[in-house]
């Protein structure tokens, strides 16, 4: 697939998916989403990937999804509308994911980086969901994945009044991993992606289904879930080669395997 509203780029094993509508501050139109999609999925489908960073321009990140494509839509359209197929598949990457964010994620911006593992977020992003502004609800986990996130009365804050959070807020709350400075979003990016891609990549797997278990399961459930995978990973050669690697006190050196 030829991108028109992404940069795609691959340093080592980390992939890189730059959103680039400028003139619409990254809002996320079909033709924008099914290209994130793509790009995930081409990246998760490469063992030479171990970590996918998303990242906008330094004024947005994403404004949310494109309010002049959906305005006209009806009820069904939308029920039908292509972007949730696209989102589904995006949230169904194996890969880690880091959302790296400057300047607006606001409603499906907000969310996109929602579905992302770490949140990175320069400190000029403001975080918001804004839909009600617009007579709708967030559409894309904003009423699920924030909740969890932040729990229940900030996330109400957020989407009824439509407040957005800065970076700093955001962090308090929950909703970031880390706040950098913005002329080091990008570096620092790097710095997490390469971390994380220098992991095993079966086992940042499992590290990612284990996390995302502790989303959609009761806590009993969660457990075994995490039980049954770590001892699971006693069959790779990267789980002998990590604990000989601290026996012998030098740094591991993982095959993917
Ligand atoms: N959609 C379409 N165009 C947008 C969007 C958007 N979400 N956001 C900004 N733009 C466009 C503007 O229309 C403008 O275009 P033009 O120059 O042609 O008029 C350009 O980007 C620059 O924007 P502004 O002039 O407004 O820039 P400001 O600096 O004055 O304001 C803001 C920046 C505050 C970010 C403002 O643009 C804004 O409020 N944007 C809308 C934010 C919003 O409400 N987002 C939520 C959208 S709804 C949503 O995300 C639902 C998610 C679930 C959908 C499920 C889909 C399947």
């Amino acid at each position: 697939m030829t991108y028109e509203t992404i940069r795609v780029s691959t340093t080592g094993r980390v992939g890189w998916i730059t959103l680039d509508r400028p003139r619409a501050l990254n809002a996320l139109n079909s033709q924008l989403v099914t290209e994130v999609a793509d790009a995930a999925e081409q990246f998760d489908a490469d063992e030479g990937i171990g970590a996918i960073v998303i990242t906008g321009s330094e004024r947005a990140f994403a404004a949310g999804a494109d309010i002049s494509e959906m305005s006209g839509k009806t009820s069904v359209e939308m029920t039908l509308s292509s972007p949730f197929a696209a989102f589904e598949h995006f949230t169904r990457v194996r890969t880690p994911l880091i959302a790296a964010v400057s300047g607006y994620a606001l409603g499906g911006g907000c969310e996109l980086a929602l579905m992302c593992d770490i949140i990175l977020a320069a400190d000029t992003a403001s975080f918001g969901l804004p839909e009600l502004t617009l007579g709708v609800i967030p559409g894309l986990g904003g009423t699920q994945r924030l909740t969890r996130a932040i729990g229940l009365p900030k996330a109400a804050d957020m989407i009824l009044t439509g407040r957005s959070l800065s970076a700093d807020e955001a962090e308090r709350a929950g909703l970031v991993s880390r706040v950098v400075p913005a002329a080091e979003l990008e570096g620092a990016a790097s710095t997490i992606a390469e971390t994380v891609a220098s992991r095993s990549l079966p086992v940042a797997y499992a590290a990612k289904e284990a996390l995302r278990a502790s989303q959609e399961s009761g806590l009993g459930e969660g457990l075994r879930f995490e039980r049954h995978v770590f001892a699971s990973l006693f069959s790779l050669d990267d789980q002998k080669e990590g604990m000989a690697a601290f026996l012998e006190k030098r740094p591991a050196v993982f095959q993917h395997r």
